[in-house]
């Protein structure tokens, strides 16, 4: 980041940005300065990326359907202590993993560290949840009945992860389902299976055994196959909202299959609304980190800058010189503040999207000439409701609202249908409680950044079509894996309570 912006020096953006943002990581060194630049020089040495050929959908979910029943019996506590040996490899492998973020994901150094960092703590935390609330309970009943509530394992769950979080998410939704007592085939982003192997393979090093967690590459006809099994109990996926809709109706297809449960977490159109009497550096800062941090490749990301009238052309000044101050470019160099688009394919489409409303652009950052450079872009728009697509890359909406229109202005955000983020920059305590109770979002963010939610304190996901619920990282998540199974013992009958072993036994 350079500091200081040639035509707007008094908006100099703090030199650390975008270094790595909040996460829990109880144990881990967070010395940000010192692995950043040891990481840097184990970055140049090129990750291998090949990865063995594993088994087919079928046969991998033959194989995991084969070891559930050893894996689901194994004890809870066994189960915890594996995600816990998984982050302690994790860490010990930080390098490595963080190598295959850059190469793979196209992460710059600081996002790599992120990512690393938050599969350790989804691991930790899991582990941490299951051993406090997955355990047998006891339920208050009428005298003479004993009522349990157990918590088991289902099945097999598929696990589809996108390329944006390619090891935190991925590792999320697989340590989540393992450690409630399920076997896991997973399918990586096809652009990112390597981080995935590895891992993988780290998972089975930290004493998961190989076939209750399968991994499976390829694309989405490969998806489409895993969600058409009817052997399978479950599907957690990240990703889309049509690839969501598409796998919704494959769970459905079938007449004789099971009910089973699927735990989206999609796309976002999330809004950022301004007053007047936001900090304007403030905002410059988060909407900088929030609309171009990842290159905009975020769910979680702002994609439409909501000024209030009065205040609009001043903040946007100040965006604009904030701006010049980022550097685009090769995600390996530290120096690197925003990095490439994931691919061709999805640099196609920004910049075809971008040409398509180029009269309407009201800055845009310089980028390298070679790459898959989109440039960081501000585009103004007629009316918020101009804009209905989420475009996944960094460019940033900008429309206006007249004071005295918070409140409809929030209900035109809620009717667009998506619900992930939101944020809200003002000093006014009323202002921040209405928006609290009217946003239809599953994450608000008030007076900072809109992305970089941290397991166990922001658990993240949405509602409509960002998603269906429970947050990953919360405290609901694991018992959407599992079986949720009531018995009932009358103890008054035949035997009584002398046959009856108690939960302690169990
Ligand atoms: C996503 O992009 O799929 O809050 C999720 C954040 C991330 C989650 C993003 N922890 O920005």
């Amino acid at each position: 980041m350079a500091v200081g912006g040639t035509r707007h020096p008094a908006i100099a953006l703090p030199a650390d940005l975008f270094q790595p943002e909040r996460v829990n990581s109880q144990g881990v060194d967070l010395d940000d300065a010192a692995v950043l630049a040891a990481t840097a020089t184990e970055i140049a040495i090129p990750a291998k990326l090949a990865i063995a050929a594993g088994p087919g959908p079928q046969e991998a979910v033959s194989r995991a359907l084969a070891a559930y029943p050893a894996w689901s019996s194994t004890s809870l506590y066994t189960r915890a202590e594996c995600l816990d040996r998984l982050a302690d490899l994790l860490e010990e492998n930080r390098g490595k993993l963080m190598a295959l973020a850059v190469q793979e994901a196209k992460k710059t150094i600081p996002d790599a560290l992120s990512e690393v960092r938050e599969a350790i703590d989804f691991c930790r935390y899991y582990s941490a949840r299951a051993i406090a609330d997955l355990v047998p309970v006891e339920l208050p009943g009428p005298t003479g009945e004993r009522n349990v509530l157990r918590h088991e394992g289902r099945g097999v769950w598929v696990a589809i992860a996108p390329w944006n979080f390619p090891l935190a998410i991925f590792l999320g939704q697989v340590a989540a389902a393992l450690v409630a007592g399920n076997a896991v085939v997973a399918k990586p982003a096809p652009q990112t299976p390597a981080i995935a192997a590895f891992a993988v393979s780290l998972a089975h090093q930290a004493g998961v055994p190989a076939d209750a967690l399968q991994l499976v590459t390829g694309a989405g006809d490969v998806g489409a196959q895993l969600t058409s099994d009817t052997r399978i109990c479950g599907v957690v996926f990240t990703g889309s909202v049509p690839t969501a809709k598409a796998i919704a109706r494959n769970l459905l297809l079938d007449d004789a299959r099971p009910l089973v449960p699927l735990i989206a977490e999609t796309g976002g159109l999330n809004a950022m609304i301004v007053d007047s009497t936001a900090l304007s550096e403030q905002v410059v800062r988060d909407v900088i980190i929030s609309g171009f941090q990842s290159a905009g490749q975020r769910c979680s990301a702002l994609r439409l800058l909501l000024l209030q009238e009065d205040i609009a052309d001043h903040t946007l000044e100040m965006l604009r010189g904030a701006m010049d101050c980022l550097n685009v470019g090769d995600p390996s160099d530290p120096a690197t503040d925003i990095g490439p688009v994931i691919d061709q394919a999805s640099y196609d489409k920004l910049m075809a999207y971008r040409q398509s409303v180029k009269d309407r652009i009201f800055h845009s950052v310089a980028v390298p000439a070679k790459g898959l450079f989109v440039p960081p872009t501000v585009i103004r728009l007629n009316d918020l409701d101009q804009l209905q697509n989420e475009w996944f890359g960094p460019l940033v909406h900008v429309a206006t609202w007249k004071a005295g229109t918070l409140d409809a202005t929030v209900q035109r955000v809620n009717a667009k249908g998506f619900g992930l983020t939101m944020g809200l920059h003002s000093r006014i305590a009323r202002s921040s409680e209405a928006v609290e109770q009217m946003a239809r979002v599953g994450n608000l963010y008030i007076n900072r950044s809109m992305i970089g939610a941290v397991v166990g304190s922001q658990p993240f996901g949405g509602e409509g079509l960002s998603g269906t619920g429970p947050k990953a990282g919360g405290p609901h998540y694991l018992y959407r894996f599992c079986a949720e199974r009531t018995t009932s013992t009358d103890t008054t009958s035949a035997g009584g309570n002398a046959s009856l072993l108690s939960l302690e036994d169990e």
